[in-house]
């Protein structure tokens, strides 16, 4: 029989080493708590006929899922139950959720990302980063940056993999033994070799970037693989594996011009901000098309939208130098139609 090092002892081990409270064991305890209970209601959600619409649009103006509501429901339940949290922020609700005054830290989730593969029974994920409150004085609930997080992490569903990472410690994966036990913490970097590298974009929208990025991808894209899932959880989950970078640029271009997107579509905190951390501390890098580090970026509002190019330190600054030295033209490809 062979027994294996748990999630909680490994979290245990790092608390005590570091000489920490275990409060954020507690708070851990429950967030894992939460995915299992996620996982289980995904893979019966068929079943239940709770892979459809909920009937509601959400504070980003897309269609709830009955899925992304009872994520959020079960993250909820089990953050109010920890007593950890002095406010919570997701992705399913406009406001902050006040849980307990006297808690330690904030989280920012996303309970279930990538709605569009919920139909498809394909996979999602479960998005967090937690930052700690001011412990010396009074809390002015400024929203964090990723800079400010101790830790940040994705549920792959329905696999089950964990992926944590902590603070200056590194990112690690956990897998679920038949116990539903997180189990077999292994330290995950970004792999240098670049011959497996991988591109993960909305190809569709190809026509729609700034002229930058639409050279860059011409002059780039044969030296990766194409893959694209749909999930930024998802697609991470795998470019951390594999290496290279995804990237969500701004759509600038598009026909539609409401269908434009200046500022990206990925949310700045509990999405952008939760991969760059994890990718920061597996030895990559994330940026915003201006070129900010993502995990500098202040937020100014709850749900703020963010552009995003996340992965190996080489293929995003690759674009970075790109996006830098080529100022966007006044035209583009639409504009020259228009006026044909
Ligand atoms: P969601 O949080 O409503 O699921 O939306 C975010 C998702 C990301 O997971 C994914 O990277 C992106 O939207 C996919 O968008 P698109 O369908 O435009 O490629
Ligand atoms: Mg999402």
């Amino acid at each position: 029989m062979r027994l294996e090092e748990t999630f909680m002892h490994f979290l245990l081990e790092h608390q005590m080493r570091h000489r920490r409270t275990l409060n954020f064991l507690i708070l851990m305890e429950s967030i894992v708590t939460a995915a299992k209970y996620i996982q289980h209601v995904y893979d019966t959600g068929g079943l239940q006929s709770n892979m459809g619409e909920a009937g509601t649009i959400n504070v980003q103006g897309e269609n709830v899922m009955k899925m992304d509501l009872l994520a959020h429901q079960i993250v909820m339940h089990y953050l109010a139950e920890s007593k950890q949290i002095i406010e919570a922020t997701s992705e399913e609700i406009t406001e902050e959720v006040p849980l307990n005054d006297d808690g330690r830290y904030f989280i920012y989730f996303d309970p279930l990302d990538g709605s569009s593969n919920i139909k498809h029974s394909l996979p999602v994920g479960f998005l967090f980063g937690i930052a700690k409150r001011n412990l010396d004085g009074p809390e002015d609930y400024h929203l964090r940056s990723g800079r400010e997080f101790i830790a940040a992490g994705s549920f792959l569903i329905p696999s089950g993999v964990f992926t944590f990472g902590l603070k200056d410690a590194g990112t690690w994966r956990f897998l679920l033994d038949e116990n539903q036990v997180y189990i077999r913490p292994t330290r995950v970097q970004f792999p240098s070799k670049r011959s497996g590298w991988e591109l993960s974009w909305n190809a569709g929208n190809r026509n729609f970037y700034s002229d930058t990025v639409q050279n860059w991808v011409l002059k780039n894209e044969n030296d990766y693989k194409f893959r694209y899932v749909g999930s930024l959880a998802v697609d991470f989950h795998r470019l951390l594996q594999s290496g290279g970078m995804f990237m969500y640029p701004a759509i600038v271009n598009h026909p539609k011009p409401g269908a434009n997107r200046p500022e990206g579509k990925l949310r700045l905190i509990y999405e952008c901000a939760v991969v760059a951390f994890l990718a920061h501390e597996a030895g990559g890098t994330a940026i915003n098309e201006a070129g900010e580090n993502i995990l500098d970026i202040q937020p100014y509002k709850r749900h703020q939208r963010s552009t995003l190019f996340v992965g190996n330190k080489e293929a995003v600054e690759d674009i970075r130098k790109a996006l830098k030295a080529e100022k966007p033209k006044e035209t583009s490809k639409v504009k020259a139609v228009e006026s044909a």
